[in-house]
């Protein structure tokens, strides 16, 4: 019974796979925490989104900044970047059901003693917590 925290998997479907069989992940009984930036960079991106799609019920996520950047292209509020790996999503038969899932995902998580966010931005006047 033990808490995994994994952090910007970025597409990287492959290597993920592999590490939860290095520490033998197991749903029934592990927590895994995500901290966000599932998606992009890497070739896999849909395939990530996908995997915790189906695990959502052993699996707790945040928000990453290209989670949120995705989110932002699908509704036509951002412009894809050349270096993106998100058109996959974008243009899957499932990438509606994928994204509206998404979207409703949080910026922080705590539980089990521990809060979680993906990151902080740092401004003058130290770590802001604005909302
Ligand atoms: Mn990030």
């Amino acid at each position: 019974m033990a808490i995994y925290a994994i952090g910007d998997i970025q597409g990287c479907f492959g290597p993920f796979q592999q590490l939860l069989e290095i520490i033998d992940f197991n749903p029934g009984k592990d927590t895994l925490w995500l901290t966000g930036d599932l998606v992009n960079r890497g070739p896999q991106s849909l395939e990530v989104l996908r995997w915790v799609f189906r695990h959502q019920d052993n699996v707790e996520m945040v928000l990453g900044n290209h989670d949120l950047h995705l989110l932002a292209v699908a509704e036509g509020f951002g412009k894809i970047h050349n270096d993106d790996t998100l058109m996959d999503i974008l243009n899957a038969a499932d990438g509606k059901v994928l994204l509206d899932w998404l979207r409703c995902q949080p910026l922080m998580l705590s539980g089990h003693g521990y809060a979680m966010v993906h990151a902080l931005t740092c401004c003058r006047n130290g770590v802001s917590t604005r909302r």
